[in-house]
């Protein structure tokens, strides 16, 4: 239900449920799991790349999966939430290392929240995000209620999550909640060619990096001087500084090993 595969430093997770819009089922979960695992403990992956296979790029929760007609009683969403969605949106913010996101075609619930939360998230013009819920009668979840408040400010969180109106990638872009949108044939490309550069990075540095923009939303500018200080601290010792300012003095152009 996920395909992975490493070239180039480049973790590629691919979701893949595409007659169901790869939407999410326990197997899934377990897999992207297992996928984000992978890109925390092997230090040959120096960026991730998650994408979707077909014309969707995630449609939330497989929604076939607790149908009520059956009878029984109510789910406990909560508890999927923290068995299965928590842990992996956890993985994607907390891992030192960036995620880039290419958001092939419609992301909708948890599929579109899921790719808000990654580092830099490029969609195809003829993707939509939808935030679907309040038209099932649930709350946005996989972070969404907290990035799109962070992104977009009340005003539009609320208009988006309280109406389930698609909006556009390029509308995403503008809002700032996106990186690009582009062509849909250039998608691909420009996103394994933008996750093949990070990999080649300083990927110690990027790592601090994303650390520090993350902690920014919850830090006073004087905690922020404070980590800044501590993570230069580290950085300034990392062997891809030494490379860095070695290859700018060399006029070449540095060999990032990572460390
Ligand atoms: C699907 C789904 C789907 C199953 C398309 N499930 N089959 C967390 C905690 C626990 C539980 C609840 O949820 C959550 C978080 C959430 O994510 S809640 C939000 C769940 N997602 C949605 O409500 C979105 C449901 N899908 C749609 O509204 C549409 O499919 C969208 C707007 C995404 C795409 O529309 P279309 O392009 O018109 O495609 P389609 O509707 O024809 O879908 C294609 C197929 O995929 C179709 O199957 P079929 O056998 O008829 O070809 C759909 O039934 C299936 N599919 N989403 N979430």
């Amino acid at each position: 239900t996920v395909l992975s595969a490493l070239a180039d430093g480049v973790l590629t997770l691919v979701l893949n449920r595409p007659d169901k819009l790869n939407s999410f089922n326990e197997e899934m979960h377990l897999a992207f799991r297992a996928g984000l695992e992978r890109a925390r403990d092997d230090a040959a992956v120096r960026a991730v790349l998650i994408t979707g296979s077909g014309r969707g790029f995630c449609a939330g929760q497989d929604l076939g999966d607790r149908d009520p007609r059956k009878g029984g009683p109510a789910p406990d969403l909560g508890r999927t939430l923290e068995t299965f969605y928590n842990p992996n949106l956890r993985l994607i913010r907390d891992l030192e290392k960036p995620v880039v996101c290419a958001v092939n075609g419609v992301a909708a619930g948890a599929g579109a929240n899921i790719a808000l939360a990654c580092d830099i998230v490029l969609a195809a013009k003829s993707a939509r995000f939808i935030q679907a819920f309040a038209k099932i009668g649930l709350v946005p979840d996989a972070g969404g209620s907290w990035s799109l408040a962070r992104i977009l400010g009340e005003p539009r969180a609320k208009a988006l999550a309280l109406t389930a109106e698609p909006i556009t990638a390029e509308r995403a872009a503008d809002w700032g909640m996106i990186w690009q949108a582009l062509d849909d044939d250039a998608l691909m490309p420009e996103a394994q060619t933008l996750a093949r550069s990070l990999a080649a990075g300083p990927t110690l540095g990027l790592g601090l990096t994303k650390r520090l923009i993350q902690a920014a939303a919850t830090n006073s500018l004087d905690a922020q001087l404070d980590m800044e200080r501590d993570c230069q601290q580290i950085a300034g010792r990392s062997a891809d500084y030494a490379e860095g300012v070695t290859a700018f003095l060399e006029k070449r152009k540095p060999e990032f090993r990572g460390q």
